[in-house]
């Protein structure tokens, strides 16, 4: 047995299901031998200091950059806990994004101070930010994270590593859930059946993150669906892939799997628009237990849509939609506005889609600006000031015509 290994997720995050990035790396290090427990830090301290979910979800620097000096201060007990059960542990892992590194790096600094001899290893999205060493003799791990950590475990003192991805999905075991629990979340399984994209629409920040698009095959996602619903007595699943429908004849083949062996369960996904998807396929969708679809159509015009490249005309995202919902599947949209090369006119193409399409569109999921992803637009960025007032008028407009859409993500996402 491995000296032992905590992998944590610091505040603010979010709450519904465990981090999945826990899940994985403590599931696969077990696997290889390495005594491993999780920390969900995030969970601990929304539950401790009764926060309401709303602010705990809401994008907020401020609240982002006082976190770790208010628990100091105010719940010093949770901490000292904390440094209580790490400190016999002799690696770290942290998860990073954009939402918890201020408390992340805080929390890590303190800890150097406190046991000078720990490991400590970052991953995580953010990870592409930082091209410097985050704390002295810590870990960089840019990408995925399971080939990294276990060299960095047995030994390996190179202290940054990029893109080391596993090359067959199936070879991981089961995701398992021990160590996170499931029952203090809302009792959501979170999946993930691939890892990347195939597309490449050119403000995604998807080839960022992953370098190789692979998937499991469909029988085994079976498998560990049926394994997950009888080990933990969940029906309800998310699958945390980019797209769902990154293959037509998986997912078929998956539908057909739940739907022969009557499993029952309800599940949600994110899907990209597609030209002449099969009214059939859709209903097997639905047939099979899928209760929602987060769709990115991003624009309703054909000239923004070219520049996103993202594939697909307008005509054909109108016609996608209308097949969603003639197999009766419920679904959300995402739209961008502000991005370079948005005018008055493309942007008014977006509305009259919105509005001649809305008997067809259940919801709107998400209305944000273009966001800049680390260069992820081939060309010179300069932030759109029409974004916000788009925006505004976009709203305006679907509460006239009242289409549903979340509050919480509607220009959001710039902060
Ligand atoms: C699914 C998803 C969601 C779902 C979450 C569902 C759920 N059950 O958790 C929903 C739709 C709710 C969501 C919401 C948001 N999301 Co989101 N989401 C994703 C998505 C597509 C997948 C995340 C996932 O589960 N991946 C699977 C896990 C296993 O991967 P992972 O965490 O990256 O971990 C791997 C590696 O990073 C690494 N690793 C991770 N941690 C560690 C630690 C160590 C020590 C090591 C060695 C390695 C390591 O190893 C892991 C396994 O290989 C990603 C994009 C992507 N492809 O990653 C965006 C992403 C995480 N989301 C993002 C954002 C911005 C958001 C929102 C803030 C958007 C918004 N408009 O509000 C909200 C957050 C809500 C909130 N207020 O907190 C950003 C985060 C950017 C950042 N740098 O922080 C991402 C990266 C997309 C993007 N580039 O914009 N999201
Ligand atoms: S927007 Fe969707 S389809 Fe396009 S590259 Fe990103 S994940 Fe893939």
């Amino acid at each position: 047995m491995q000296d032992s290994v905590y992998i944590i997720q610091a505040p603010p995050f979010w709450l519904k299901t465990p981090p999945l990035a826990l899940v994985y790396l403590s599931t696969w290090l077990k696997n290889n031998g390495c005594k491993t427990q999780t920390i969900d830090l995030n969970n601990q301290l929304f539950k401790e200091l009764a926060a309401a979910p709303g602010d705990w979800l809401k994008l907020n620097t401020h609240m982002e950059k006082s976190l770790f000096e208010i628990v100091k201060n105010k719940y010093p007990y949770v901490l000292e806990n904390f440094y209580q059960t790490i400190k016999d542990s002799k690696y770290l892992g942290f998860s990073l994004f954009k939402r918890n590194q201020n408390f992340t790096f805080r929390l890590a600094k303190d800890i150097r101070n406190k046991f000078p001899d720990k490991k400590i290893i970052f991953g995580g999205p953010q990870m592409l930010f930082f091209k410097e060493s985050l704390l002295r003799d810590s870990f960089k791990v840019t990408g995925e994270g399971e080939i990294p950590f276990l060299e960095i475990i047995r030994g390996s003192d190179k202290k940054n590593y990029e893109f080391k991805e596993l090359d067959n999905l199936d070879e991981l075991c089961f995701c398992d859930f021990s160590s996170t629990g499931l029952n203090s979340y809302s009792r959501v399984i979170p999946l993930l059946s691939s890892r990347g994209c195939p597309h490449k629409c050119n403000f995604c920040s998807e080839r960022l993150l992953y370098k190789k698009f692979r998937h499991h095959s469909p029988e085994y996602m079976f498998e560990q669906i049926k394994f997950l619903k009888s080990e933990h007595l969940i029906n309800n699943f998310v699958f945390c892939d980019s797209l769902i429908n990154y293959s037509r004849r998986w997912l078929e083949t998956l539908c057909n799997l739940l739907i022969k062996h009557r499993l029952n369960i309800n599940w949600e996904a994110q899907m990209r628009v597609e030209d002449k998807f099969p009214l059939g396929l859709a209903r097997l969708i639905k047939q099979s237990g899928c209760y929602n679809l987060f769709v990115g159509l991003e624009s309703g015009s054909d000239t923004t849509l070219k520049n996103l490249n993202k594939g697909f005309s307008a005509a054909t995202a109108s016609e996608f939609i209308a097949t969603l919902k003639k197999a009766e599947l419920h679904f959300e949209i995402s739209l961008i506005f502000g991005h370079p090369g948005e005018n008055n006119k493309s942007f008014k193409e977006t509305l009259v889609f919105i509005k001649q399409n809305k008997t067809n569109i259940p919801k709107i999921a998400q209305a944000n600006p273009f966001v800049d992803y680390l260069g992820t637009f081939p060309g010179e960025y300069f932030p759109n000031q029409q974004a916000k007032k788009r925006i505004n008028l976009f709203l305006r407009m679907i509460k006239e015509e009242r289409i549903p859409y979340t509050k919480s993500f509607i220009n959001n996402l710039v902060y």
